[in-house]
């Protein structure tokens, strides 16, 4: 017989719903969300919203196979199931219709002892990625306000503000960030992260920022800005956030782990001989993520 304790409802482990694509060559999305979340021991049940033969940053005819009109009835069966999730995690979508499929999981499954993340997956360094419309930007600004946390890049964060994606790096101001990060948080989130912020006067550094709305306080990290773009990062880097939040990380210690861990992984990487656009090598770094921070190197903002 099953003891029935008040505690017996909890999830043995935590679990997510990763609301994602999955692309078979490339490590992005769920090839990056599944391996780095079970390995900070986070249960990952995949919602995929395409299935796709290589991501779409650096090659060209992939095979995309849209997943929209087979998400509801995904969902349906999940529904049927009673299940509970610890975290509702959302990133690339595939189409328009599917961040209302996304909107409609959310108030489905929405419980009081759970986060939201929405990484609002639209593009970087200054442009959109191939698949993503301005139909889809006006979409994501909905679905944002349905979040706890999101984590844009700063050419998401520009896009979803209207703002222009292709600022100079002077432009970064204190006073310019935190006014994105305030005009963001309106839209709803409790937590904003920013990636990939410019610093001025410093080419080989950039920032990464969170807010926390209640609290009002800023925490930075400031990392090394490695001279090659690898597609992937913003996956891996919102996925360490994730789980760190549900291990009971506080917000800062999240922003370091997964400041940390995008860097080694790049660090692992940069010395290989290989195309950029299969990704960083993160099988090669997944154990580092079961130690604890021992230097911390977060700062207020
Ligand atoms: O890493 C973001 C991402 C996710 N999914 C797909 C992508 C990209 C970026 O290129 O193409 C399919």
């Amino acid at each position: 017989m099953v003891y029935a304790c008040p505690m017996y409802k909890r999830n043995p482990v935590p679990r997510t719903a990763a609301i994602h694509d999955l692309s078979g060559f490339g490590r992005g999305s769920l090839t990056a969300v599944i391996p780095i979340m079970s390995t900070m021991g986070i249960q990952v049940c995949p919602i995929p919203t395409a299935i796709l033969s290589t991501h779409t940053s650096g090659f060209e005819n992939y095979h995309f196979f849209d997943f929209t009109n087979e998400m509801e009835k995904y969902i349906a069966h999940w529904k049927s199931l009673d299940i509970h999730f610890d975290a509702i995690y959302s990133g690339f979508l595939g189409s328009p219709l599917q961040v209302e499929i996304v909107e409609r999981f959310i108030a489905d499954f929405k419980n009081d002892r759970q986060i939201v993340v929405v990484d609002p997956v639209l593009g970087d360094d200054g442009a959109t990625y191939d698949t993503i419309t301005g139909e889809m930007v006006d979409r994501m600004k909905k679905l944002i306000s349905c979040a706890d946390v999101i984590t844009p890049n700063v050419t998401e964060a520009a896009l979803l503000l209207n703002e222009d994606p292709n600022l100079p790096a002077e432009s970064f101001s204190v006073e310019r960030i935190k006014n994105w990060f305030k005009r963001l948080s309106a839209f709803g989130p409790e937590i904003v992260i920013m990636t990939s912020i410019p610093i001025p006067d410093k080419p080989k550094l950039s920032s990464v920022v969170a807010y926390e709305k209640t609290s009002g306080r800023f925490w930075q990290v400031q990392c090394a800005y490695i001279p090659a773009y690898f597609p992937g990062t913003g996956d891996i880097f919102t996925s360490v956030i994730t789980g760190s939040l549900l291990l009971g990380n506080s917000l800062p210690i999240a922003l370091d782990r997964a400041v940390q861990f995008v860097s080694q992984a790049i660090r692992a990487s940069f010395g290989h001989d290989y195309k950029l656009r299969e990704g960083v090598l993160i099988e090669s770094v997944l154990d580092n993520l079961r130690a604890p921070i021992i230097n911390a190197s977060y700062e207020l903002f």
